[in-house]
């Protein structure tokens, strides 16, 4: 059985030296946020507010605030990641080189520390988004806000940790979608989902259907479509309001996910840079597809850290179908 170490050696489409060290990151940050999860109802330290609101105006959850932390930490103590942007922070953060000549650390991370706040205190499955990217500006000097607002095009690693009835990361530097999954017991990830894809028989869509008199002409048409009785319809509805679980199930077993403009979110809710380009890069690596409604994903220019886009992700006919509908009836 291959451990995640083992296979970024065997299998990587980049530095392998660079991905071991971001793995070494990301795998000691996950591995705190698992043991706090799993010991969630019984600590005062981990269900519940904060007491802080963040950049989005949200309530931060004290996971939110502990899982930020521990992969700032995290980066922090390996050489490779110059600076992270945090759904959790307003400004991105700088990580100073340990030596001045040190020119492996050109690395740039946008990470969404805990996705799916909203199910911290109900025991249901949440997780980890990240993104990596290459700075733009020349190493000598200082970092600026373009080396963050890159095109989600320009990833060059992508993916998320569920933490659920199993922790699970998955990720993809462009060769596959693979999937590992933690064995407590000794601590290690080893490959248990290898080179996943959408299969070709789609038989879910998530929404959040209680948004249903705030959604345009063009998606209401859409749910209606998912539950006509015919071909291989009516699709079910599944949807637990975590993007990672909702994404992950959906591309084990065929579905799409949506989440579109509504009267209270007018340009979408989930974040362009955290959420939607490291799903969309996993998506269209599983040969599917990822849209705004218009435009792929990982071909819109970023303008803001924190910028929000309407979200349509899954198997790309029912992706396509659902643009039909919007460019139709909207
Ligand atoms: P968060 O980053 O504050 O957790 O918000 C993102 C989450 C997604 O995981 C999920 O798909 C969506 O928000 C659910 O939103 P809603 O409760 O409006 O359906
Ligand atoms: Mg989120």
């Amino acid at each position: 059985m291959y451990t995640l170490g083992e296979f970024v050696i065997e299998n990587s489409s980049h530095s392998t030296e660079a991905l071991l060290r971001l793995f070494s990151s990301i795998k000691l940050a996950s591995k705190a946020i698992h043991k706090e999860v799993n010991k969630a109802g019984l600590t005062e330290k981990i269900i519940g507010n904060s007491g802080i609101t963040n950049v989005q105006g949200e309530n931060q959850k004290k996971l939110d605030d502990f899982a930020h932390r521990a992969f700032i930490e995290s980066f922090k103590s390996r050489n490779v990641v110059c600076g992270i942007a945090s759904e959790e922070s307003e400004n991105f953060i700088v990580i100073q080189k340990k030596q001045e000549n040190d020119f492996k650390n050109q690395y740039i991370v946008l990470i969404d520390p805990l996705d799916g706040s909203s199910n911290i205190d109900v025991n249901v499955s949440i997780g980890t988004i990240f993104s990596v990217y290459i700075r733009k500006s020349p190493i000598q000097m200082n970092l600026t806000i373009e080396d963050f607002l890159q095109k989600g095009n320009q990833q060059i690693l992508a993916g998320y940790i569920i933490y659920g009835s199993s922790t699970i990361l998955v990720y993809s530097t462009g060769n596959g979608v693979h999937g590992f999954t933690l064995d407590p017991s000794v601590g290690t990830f080893y490959l248990s989902h290898y080179n996943l894809h959408f299969p070709k028989k789609e038989k879910i869509y998530s929404i959040n259907e209680g948004n249903y008199a705030k959604f345009s002409d063009g998606i209401r048409k859409f749910i209606r479509y998912c539950q006509e009785k015919k071909e291989n319809r009516p699709y079910t509805a599944r949807y637990i309001g975590s993007l990672v679980g909702d994404f992950h199930r959906n591309m084990i077993q065929g579905g799409i996910y949506i989440y579109p403009k509504t009267a209270s979110y007018p340009e979408g809710k989930l974040r362009l840079l955290y959420e939607c380009n490291p799903m969309s890069f996993l998506a269209e690596q599983a040969g599917g597809k990822a849209s705004d409604g218009k435009k792929r994903i990982l071909d819109i220019e970023p303008t803001r850290l924190h910028q929000r886009t309407p979200f349509i992700c899954g198997p790309t006919g029912l992706v396509s179908k659902l643009e039909e509908f919007m460019i139709y009836c909207e």
